[in-house]
């Protein structure tokens, strides 16, 4: 993509109880005690105060390695292999090592198998939230978690929406109602004018986008309701209610990483 590298932070979302977990029972000697973390991967850490769910894709496996935290624990991360690659270049230590070209995964589980997976997210509103499905995440980019923000990316209101409106698609992907229905859209961000407190369901509507698959429609969504809410919006939820966007980014991922529940990363 671009010349200069593009800057995310990397959210930690921790998996609750991974021993009661179907799709861990194989690995549970190779998990021991550390932490199962899904690592989101984001350019708006800000926006963690209204996280409803976790974006996995159920068309690639996810691999899980070591990463150390900033006590010197280790950690089990979930994510694609390109992303355990980058950490490594960017001095993480992954699997006991550092700063080498590759490094073989613990284990690996179809995104498939890792839906439903409950989660406390830094942050959210909510003290547990769940993994579901999106099919358009990409394999080459962040680490292939994505966190979800309805209220505030056109990706996230889009599929978030078409599970809580639709019980026969949930009940077809085999989802059930008590991941996605408690959870209403926390609108977070207002901005002057008429996308107001509710900037993407307004942009998806304006632009008629009626579903996931409306990518190049989807692809201007973004633009809009990034430029609006980056540049003239205010928080209304969270510990920055009342700052500038572009101020609570820099306070967010301060206090973020200052509780190891989030890291830099570059690609
Ligand atoms: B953003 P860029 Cl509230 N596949 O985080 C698809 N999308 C991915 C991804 C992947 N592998 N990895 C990260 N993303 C998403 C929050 C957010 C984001 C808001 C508003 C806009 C926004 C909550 N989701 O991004 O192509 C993540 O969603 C709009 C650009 O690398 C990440 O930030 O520029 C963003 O896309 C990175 O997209």
């Amino acid at each position: 993509e671009g010349v200069l590298p593009q800057e995310y932070t990397i959210v930690k979302l921790k998996v609750q109880n991974p021993s009661s977990i179907e799709a861990f029972a194989p690995f549970l000697d190779i998990i021991g005690q550390r932490e199962v973390i899904l690592p989101g991967a984001t350019l708006r850490p800000e926006t963690v105060v209204g996280q409803t769910n976790c974006w996995i894709s159920p068309n690639f496996a996810y691999k899980a390695y070591a990463v150390k935290n900033a006590a010197g624990q280790e950690e089990v991360f979930l994510m694609t292999q390109k992303a355990a690659r980058n950490m490594l270049y960017q001095n993480f230590t992954v699997n006991g090592t550092i700063a080498t070209s590759d490094v073989e995964a613990l284990f690996e589980i179809d995104g498939a198998k890792l839906i439903g997976l409950p989660l406390t997210a830094p942050m959210s509103r909510f003290p547990t939230i769940y993994t579901l499905p999106m099919a358009t995440i990409s394999e080459s980019k962040g680490t292939g978690v994505v966190m979800s923000v309805p209220a505030d990316s056109p990706d996230d209101y889009i599929n978030f929406t078409q599970l809580i409106k639709k019980p026969e698609y949930r009940a077809k992907l085999g989802i059930k109602d008590e991941w996605v229905v408690p959870f209403e859209i926390i609108p977070i961000i207002e901005v002057p004018g008429e996308l107001g407190r509710e900037s993407a369901r307004i942009v998806c509507e304006r632009l008629k986008i009626n579903g996931p698959k409306d990518a190049d429609l989807l692809e201007e969504a973004k633009k809009i309701v990034y430029q609006a809410g980056f540049y003239q919006g205010v928080m209304i939820e969270g510990p920055y209610t009342g700052e500038k966007v572009s101020i609570a980014k820099v306070k967010m991922t301060k206090e973020l990483m200052d509780q190891d529940l989030a890291i830099r990363y570059f690609e």
